[in-house]
């Protein structure tokens, strides 16, 4: 974003420059080199992988720098609309062959390292796994990045950048440990600091008020001050020269040391409070779906909102005077409610600072912000209590009165006398400890809200936002979430990717997913399913030698590999998942030797992490690995079934089992699973889906054909009279062959009871909130039925093909292009790309 006062100096910088970089093979290897003596200072006759791929992810920020500072500045001169996607979480994954792979040069540089001695394959594997994000949301922000660049839409993420990403998940003794992960420690050579961007941020404090021309205002005074730093990273679109920007704040002291305590000779006291000031941005809280209430978290996310805000702003002043003109220059969307603190701040500086009236200030943020819900679960609605946003925020917490009054006279206006209604639609939370409701003001605040699913939006259309739907009866709309084609076919499974490449006889579906379509032609072609067979068990080869080298059990390759990787919880039923495993062990153990020659093999894989504090998901973990070592070695049932809990699961273990599995498991109970986003992942990589009516895997049916998937258990108009019954002690007995199970796992077959105990009691007690022990039969008729389709391997390749090539509704493209029409109102912006002379 370089504005040149100075047309004339700015020619002659341009002149001194060497235009673009080459692309030819010489021009690559003298960038790499030129970056291991210069940037990294190591010999050039001697740098190790590492370093090798160090320079050569400098070398690509070159490149990446030269479409971005273009990019910018066409977007600035042109004044065009920028979408801005604020989000705590961005779940990036490596970054080098994705980026290898949009501006087309994989193979130049492949080439390239070659011929120096380097394999670009190992060099993809010394880089970190950046990991600042907990799970899907945070995944689907990255994907939303990709295709937002890739459809060459101005826009912005916004995000922490966290000293401490997501732990690193080790299996001790069967336990999850948690371990930092300081994921900055070997250098992030793909961002750019920018220590000129940086914004004071203010908390506590009080507020003042004063007159001016006749109009009461107030101003936010006093409290303490930290510095909020810009990092950028580039985001590159596919085949396009457009690239956008991921902006992550850093925390700093306001001043290196506090002088007064200097001086008064209390070093270690100005020490201290620098140390709390840099607190602020060092860990992602760990906890998917639930809710940590910790005065840190809010004041994370209001220092990234808040640097958020007056960036924004400063970039719309720029090209523009008139406050009216912003919602036409800028679409904020909050991801989820963790950002909703940046409504409020954009109000507080319009009113208190830009000192406009309440009405106007107000139509400018309802146009301008929309909100995106993730969840229907309670515990994980955000809440936060009105002394501590008193405290920390105390204007804030004015100007949250000030809306929920206003809008409260218009409820009673439209509702008289209708107070429950009203109770239920105030941001306020009445009790011993009030609350302020996020989602309330979220809603508020925005012109759209959407859910990431059909279901899903009809869920919170009709239960936790029921008022404000009937209020406002066009603002709650659906926008079925999607996965990046690129990096989910494209870069991890490349073999796949060339196979469909060949079949259409041409690459666009790369950014066109319609088009593989066409591979419906190829679904019943002998030679095409051979070859589809082929790629799967080179991909299965590839995860059998990741998992002896990483858990140290061989797995055969003749199995059915059944996955299921997602964060572990308790209404996603990995503990359905292997309690059913260990009802398929104890039929094996029981068969004849004959009989067990019979069985399709398994490999069943589990992997995912714990919320360090949530008991019941690491007891569930605990379990996973205990049936891991009685089946894995017991001599009787040989390589019909192997359990694998596959450890520290994450973007790059995904880009591995993903296209190595053939069954995934996405078996939540009905109506809890907002999307799911990894059952799209897995269906573009041929692999069938057992599931539940749930989340986006309904929409996967209606695509697909249910025909073509394993869809088994209640349907969410069930739930609630099957719980309630349980609940109520109406329940069947429980299925005998799960109480032998039960019997099993209470015995000691698998390890330590005293863990899994209380949750196995609970159920046998009814207590079964998620509806295990109601789904456990049709869950284990939908399992007969894959065996019995994989023994018919051209029928199950059939319907993997099919579902291939219906996936692609479930490209984020997709999604992004739905975002842009009715929500954020904006167009495509393509920037000349360089031509042949100035490359
Ligand atoms: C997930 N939510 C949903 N939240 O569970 C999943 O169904 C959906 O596909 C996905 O969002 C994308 O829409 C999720 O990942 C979190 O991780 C939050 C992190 C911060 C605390 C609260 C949960």
């Amino acid at each position: 974003e370089f504005i040149y006062h100075n047309e004339d100096k700015a020619q002659k910088i341009w002149s001194l420059m060497q235009t673009y970089q080459g692309i030819d093979q010489k021009s690559i290897q003298r960038s790499i080199v030129n970056h291991v003596e210069y940037t990294l200072a190591m010999t050039r006759f001697n740098f190790s992988d590492f370093g090798c791929y160090q320079a050569t992810a400098f070398s690509l920020r070159d490149r990446l720098l030269e479409s971005w500072n273009d990019t910018n500045q066409y977007f600035t001169t042109h004044n065009v609309k920028r979408v801005y996607y604020l989000s705590l979480e961005f779940l990036l994954g490596r970054l080098m062959q994705n980026t290898l792979n949009n501006i087309n040069m994989e193979k130049n540089y492949r080439e390239a390292l070659m011929d120096i001695g380097y394999d670009l394959e190992r060099l993809y594997d010394e880089e970190v796994d950046p990991a600042l994000g907990n799970g899907g949301l945070g995944r689907l922000a990255a994907c939303f990045l990709d295709s937002l660049a890739t459809l060459e839409v101005p826009a912005w993420g916004y995000g922490i950048r966290y000293d401490y990403g997501i732990f690193k998940q080790v299996i001790r003794d069967g336990y999850q440990c948690e371990i930092p992960d300081f994921w900055l420690s070997g250098g992030n050579p793909w961002e750019i600091e920018r220590p000129e961007v940086i914004y004071p941020i203010r908390f506590y404090g009080y507020t003042e008020k004063y007159e001016e021309d006749g109009v009461e205002r107030a101003q936010w005074k006093g409290g303490e001050i930290v510095m909020a730093k810009a990092y950028d990273t580039p985001v590159p679109g596919y085949n396009t020269f457009n690239c956008n920007n991921l902006r992550l704040w850093k925390s700093l002291p306001a001043r290196e040391f506090d002088f007064q305590s200097f001086n008064k000779g209390d070093y270690l006291s100005s020490v201290e409070s620098k140390q709390r000031a840099e607190y602020i941005t060092s860990v992602l809280y760990p906890n998917d779906n639930s809710e940590e209430g910790k005065e840190l978290r809010l004041k994370q996310q209001y220092f990234f909102c808040s640097a958020t805000v007056r960036d924004v702003i400063r970039r719309f002043k720029k090209n523009n005077s008139d406050w009216k003109d912003f919602p036409n220059k800028a679409a904020l969307q909050l991801n989820d409610t963790h950002p909703a603190i940046a409504a409020v701040e954009f109000l507080r500086i319009l009113i208190d600072e830009e000192k406009l009236d309440w009405g106007e200030a107000w139509k400018i943020l309802h146009s301008s912000f929309s909100y995106t819900n993730h969840t229907v679960l309670p515990e994980a609605l955000e809440t936060w209590s009105v002394g501590l946003i008193n405290h920390l925020l105390p204007r804030h917490m004015e100007l949250i009165y000030l809306i929920n009054h206003f809008f409260m006279d218009e409820v009673a206006k439209k509702y008289p006398g209708d107070y429950q209604r009203m109770q239920e639609m105030s941001l306020i939370a009445e009790g011993d400890d009030k609350k302020v409701r996020m989602a309330n003001l979220c809603i508020l605040c925005s012109h759209k809200v959407n859910g990431v699913a059909e279901l899903h939006t009809k869920l919170i259309q009709e239960t936790i936002f029921k008022r404000f739907h009937e209020y406002f009866p066009n603002k709650i709309e659906n926008k079925t979430n999607g996965v990046t084609p690129r990096r989910w076919i494209h870069c991890a499974n490349p073999k796949l990717s060339a196979l469909i490449t060949e079949a259409l006889d041409d690459s666009e579906w790369i950014g066109e997913l319609e088009r593989v379509e066409y591979l419906e032609n190829f679904a019943e072609d002998e030679e095409f399913i051979q070859k589809w067979i082929d790629i799967k068990k080179q991909n299965k080869e590839k995860l059998a030698a990741k998992i002896e080298e990483v858990v140290g059990v061989k797995i055969p390759i003749n199995a059915l590999y059944d996955v299921q990787i997602k964060r572990i919880h308790e209404y996603k039923r990995q503990l359905m998942n292997i309690l059913y495993v260990i009802h398929r062990y104890l039929t094996i153990k029981d068969m004849s030797p004959a009989d067990r020659e019979k069985v399709v093999p398994r490999v069943v894989i589990i992997g995912g992490k714990a919320a360090p504090g949530y008991h019941n998901a690491k007891a569930i973990i605990k379990l996973v690995n205990g049936v891991g070592d009685i089946v894995n070695n017991d001599k009787d049932i040989g390589d019909t079934l192997k359990v694998i809990f596959y450890p520290n699961y994450c973007v790059s273990a995904a880009q591995t089992l993903i296209p190595a599995s053939e069954l995934s498991q996405h078996i939540s109970t009905a109506g809890m699973e907002a999307s799911g986003t990894s059952n799209m992942k897995f269906v573009m990589n041929g692999c069938l889906i057992i599931g539940t009516m749930d989340g986006a895997n309904v929409e996967i049916s209606e695509e697909v054909g249910e025909e073509n998937m394993f869809i088994f258990g209640a349907r969410v108009e069930e739930v609630n009279d099957l719980r309630n019954r349980l609940f109520s002690g109406e329940h069947k007995p429980i299925d005998r062959r799960l109480q032998r199970v039960f019997d099993s796992i209470l015995s000691g077959t698998f390890g330590d009871v005293s863990i899994i105990y209380p949750i196995i009691h609970n159920l046998m007690e009814g207590k079964d909130y998620y509806l295990v022990t109601e789904d456990f039969d049709s869950y284990v008729k939908a399992q007969n039925k894959v065996d019995d389709t994989y023994r018919d391997q051209k029928k199950w390749n059939m319907m993997s093909i099919l579902g291939v090539s219906r996936s692609a509704k479930f490209s984020s493209d997709r999604t992004i292009e739905e975002y842009c029409e009715s929500i954020w109102k904006v167009d495509r912006v393509p920037i000349p790309t360089p031509n042949d002379t100035e490359r």
